[in-house]
């Protein structure tokens, strides 16, 4: 006999149709996206989404960050919101999927419900949470955090991109400042689930279907700022030279040593780097990285943190140069709720799909959340592991069976009316 609601399971062809019409929305130059966080794609897809979402019968509200909350009612008069969701902004060559899936994942559960008429005690709402990948304003998760009491609104307000425009200034110019104060609903969340690409390898490598994410890895950016002095690459003697170049080339080097040495869990790499000038014929006086670490284990990451310090001090001791470090983003590793993960795996369970337990390698929006709400995470494989790059690719099928879980892990913890 199957259990209620059992066999109720999404429309993946509406699904992925969603997917590829958003896709077209911020193209990149290879088949990808680059729908980055307060341009004008980023606006264009989120009016798309509100049009996609009240043509569903779901009610807006936006938050002083640019959240995005999209609810369809409950039965129950005080039962407390069902959340789902993840981010629209993508990288600059970033793929159709990373955040899309789980955006359009959430509405694609409550267009299933409208389908069924099937009404549940508590709310559902769909999210789509502002600046997640925190490439054009730093740190990742950067409105997900201002929600969950990490940040404050002023600190995001002023974070400034690589043109010097600030959050606050984008996110009035593309219109998306909302009236609600941003966190002042986070009291009042039942639970919240998001459907996300694993951005790895691991379960396409081991045939599973489903993700059921435990644990979120901790992360760490230190951005460091290597000065020494411009001067001619033709006529400068090697011993006169303060080459920034040089002492960014070996700190990277110490960084990879770092992050082997707590091999196989820690991870540690340079995506952002300013050299300045920049000029074929000029030695650098300056550049500006970030290092990105990545452990679950917290300790690991302050000593990963620590040992940088000290090997960039005492390479640029040697070469002559001066060294500054900034903390610019971070969170520890994560566990999420017990009862949302086993909500999860019993979907994952009783529709048929194979699935294992994960740590997410990446960070996410429910890492934030996980601070002011239960809060668990569904998982699908992605093409080679591969994201963060334009040829990020997932099958129908995972994105089906990701979506089918979502559906049935949320409905059960909204509990089903009629
Ligand atoms: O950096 C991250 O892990 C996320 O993809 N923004
Ligand atoms: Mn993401
Ligand atoms: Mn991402």
């Amino acid at each position: 006999m199957p259990a209620p609601g059992e066999n109720l399971r999404i429309n993946p062809d509406r699904l992925w149709d969603s997917l590829m019409e958003m896709a077209k929305i911020g193209p990149g130059v290879a088949g990808g996206n680059n729908r980055q966080t307060l341009t004008d794609a980023d606006a264009e897809g989120r009016k798309l989404f509100q049009k996609w979402c009240e043509d569903a019968g779901l009610t807006m509200a936006v938050d002083t960050m640019g959240n995005m909350f999209m609810t369809r009612p409950g039965t129950g008069p005080d039962a407390l919101p069902v959340y789902l969701g993840s981010h629209l902004d993508t990288q600059p060559t970033g793929g159709k999927y990373d955040g899309v899936l789980g955006v359009l994942g959430g509405l694609e559960v409550i267009r299933t419900l409208n389908d069924l008429g099937i009404k549940t005690k508590h709310p559902i709402v769909v999210t789509n949470w502002t600046n997640e990948e925190g490439t054009r304003f730093a740190p990742a998760m950067l409105a997900s955090g201002v929600f969950a009491g990490v940040h404050t609104l002023e600190e995001a307000y002023g974070k400034q991109d690589a043109e010097g425009l600030t959050f606050g200034d984008e996110l009035r110019r593309i219109g998306w400042v909302g009236d609600e104060e941003v966190g002042a609903r986070k009291d009042k969340m039942h639970a919240m689930f998001e459907l996300h690409i694993e951005q790895g390898p691991i379960l396409e490598a081991e045939g599973k279907d489903i993700g059921v994410v435990t644990h979120g890895q901790g992360l760490s950016w230190t951005q460091v700022t290597v000065t020494g002095k411009d001067s001619h690459t033709g006529s400068t003697p090697m011993p006169m030279r303060k080459n920034a170049g040089l002492g960014m080339a070996r700190i990277l080097n110490l960084v990879d040593e770092i992050a082997w040495s707590h091999k196989p869990h820690a991870v540690g790499a340079a995506g952002h780097i300013d050299v300045y000038p920049n000029s074929r014929n000029v030695i650098p006086g300056k550049v500006v990285f970030t290092v990105d670490f990545r452990s679950p284990d917290i300790a690991v990451i302050k000593d990963m943190e620590d040992r940088l310090k000290v090997g960039a001090k005492e390479i640029c001791d040697e070469t002559g140069l001066e060294v500054k470090f900034e903390k610019v983003g971070g969170f520890d590793p994560v566990t999420f709720d017990e009862t949302c993960v086993a909500a999860v795996r019993n979907a994952a369970e009783r529709l048929g799909y194979s699935h294992q337990n994960i740590i997410s390698g990446a960070g996410h929006d429910a890492c934030w959340i996980n601070k002011v709400a239960p809060t668990a995470m569904i998982m699908c494989p992605c093409v080679n592991g591969l994201s963060h790059n334009e040829a990020e690719e997932i099958s129908k099928d995972w994105a089906k069976a990701g979506c089918d879980v979502l559906f049935h892990a949320v409905v059960e913890t909204a509990e089903i009316v009629e």
